[in-house]
């Protein structure tokens, strides 16, 4: 016998598998300019929930976004870190994550006592760490980065020694691309891109020998030795257009970028790079929102971020002197 399930928390609620797609948009837009919100979705996101946002981007643009924005209300279709980052650029702001499910294995790879562990084995290390780390891990380094940003960010440093957290391939690649820093890398990844292998993009390339390779930094060397073009997933965008007369394109990070590529170049072929023929880079995480979470959300006000004041006031100097430095590029 099939059973419809039904959501025990809000009263009055339909069940949440009966609202058809039309009316939890009608829903969400009514909600959002009562509420005065606004909706912002990573590029990793579903489609239909990138659809409804107000902005998309990647974690750099979207945390610009979530500082500059008036709105009274944050909706952050994303990730756990991704919220966070939103109410410490913010903190007046109500910020909601509208799926409390949606964390991430990277962040959840650096704690705060693994972190101070690394700083004793390496003193007198400038700490920069990736914006995929918990505002704790955050307020205790010196500076953050994104994957728009990183190499920016570690050549920026006047210090020669530097410790980057949590993700071992975009350390790695920064490294490379700074070679007059001494960089230590911990020992982290993000488990949907370190997935992907050589000889699997090589066979998508022998498949369409004449595409452009656009890679994102957390995947592994001999994936990211491959590309044309080595970007987070904004400067996916821009990397496009640096190619013209190129039809084709290996999309090498997760596949809810497909959907900003072919929204906004419908006349190019967007491949996405998979593991496994057929299995394309998925994010679990990414894709547990989806328009009735947001709906619910922004209905019932949850779930809302709240953040120790001095976790914060750490978090946001780490943010803030980040975002003094220039995206890569
Ligand atoms: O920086 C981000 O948002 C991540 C995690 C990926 C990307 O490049 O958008």
């Amino acid at each position: 016998m099939t059973q419809t399930l039904t959501y025990a928390v809000g009263e009055g609620r339909p069940p949440y598998s009966d609202i058809p797609q039309a009316e939890l948009i009608a829903h969400i837009n009514r909600l959002r300019r009562e509420k005065n919100a606004v909706i912002l979705a990573h590029n990793y996101q579903v489609p239909e929930v990138q659809d409804i946002a107000d902005f998309t981007g990647d974690s750099l643009g979207l945390a610009l976004e979530a500082r500059r924005t008036d709105a009274d209300i944050i909706a952050f279709c994303g990730v756990h870190f991704m919220a966070e980052s939103a109410k410490i650029l913010n903190p007046k702001k109500r910020v909601f994550l509208p799926n409390l499910g949606a964390g991430c294995s990277l962040a959840d790879s650096i704690t705060p006592e693994s972190l101070d562990d690394w700083k004793e084995r390496y003193p007198g290390h400038t700490v920069v760490t990736y914006i995929n780390s918990t505002a704790e891990v955050k307020a205790e380094s010196d500076i953050c980065c994104t994957s728009a940003n990183a190499v920016s960010v570690v050549r920026s440093l006047p210090d020669a020694r530097v410790l980057f957290t949590p993700d071992r391939n975009l350390g790695n690649w920064v490294a490379r691309q700074v070679p007059e820093k001494q960089v230590v890398v911990y020992d982290g990844v993000c488990p949907t891109h370190d997935v992907l292998r050589s000889a699997s993009l090589e066979r998508t390339w022998r498949e369409n020998p004449e595409a452009v390779i656009i890679a994102h930094p957390e995947c592994r060397e001999d994936v990211v030795a491959l590309a044309h073009e080595v970007c987070s997933t904004t400067g996916m965008l821009d990397a496009v257009a640096r190619h013209p007369h190129a039809r084709t394109f290996i999309i090498a990070t997760e596949h809810g970028m497909l959907h900003q590529l072919r929204r906004r170049f419908p006349d190019r072929q967007f491949i996405p790079a998979d593991g496994c023929i057929g299995c394309r880079l998925h994010c679990p995480y990414m894709k547990m929102t989806g328009l009735q979470d947001l709906y619910f959300s922004l209905a019932e006000e949850r779930y809302e971020i709240v953040l120790d004041r001095d976790v914060i006031a750490g978090a946001r100097r780490a943010l803030e002197r980040m975002m003094a430095v220039p995206r890569d590029r």
